[in-house]
């Protein structure tokens, strides 16, 4: 499928700076901040640099560095919030999952027991 970027999203906004945010972890691939709206002691948001609307976007286009940037925040955000009990890592996407953010985001939410969430 084609992928369309609005420059003017929210998490575009804040790499530009416009936008403040709480930044966990950063690196030339890839920024982590806290959420706005916390649903768990800990709830921090991935996001690439580039201009990708979602996961399956950034998986099909991004290039290996970003890819391998992109995990390294990953790595350092559990790192850092210690969610060593385990944690969910959740992209929702598009319509169906209820995506409102159109930045490829990874939800980082943990520091509870999270119970079960299939679907
Ligand atoms: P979703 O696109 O449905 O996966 O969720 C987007 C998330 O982004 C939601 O948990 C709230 C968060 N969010 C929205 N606007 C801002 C913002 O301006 N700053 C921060 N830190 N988080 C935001």
């Amino acid at each position: 499928m084609e992928f369309s970027y609005d420059d003017q999203n929210i998490f575009a906004r804040i790499l530009r700076g416009e936008i403040p945010n709480k930044t966990v972890f950063e690196n030339d691939h890839a920024l982590a901040f806290h959420d706005i709206e916390p649903q768990a002691p800990v709830h921090v948001l991935v996001i690439p640099k580039g201009a990708y609307v979602s996961l399956d976007h950034f998986a099909g286009a991004a290039t290996p560095e970003e890819q391998a940037g992109f995990m390294q925040a990953v790595a350092e955000v559990c790192r850092i919030t210690g969610v060593d009990d385990g944690f969910r890592a959740i992209a929702n996407t598009r319509a169906h999952g209820v995506q409102d953010v159109p930045h490829f985001h990874l939800h980082i939410i943990g520091g509870r027991h999270l119970g079960r969430m299939l679907p």
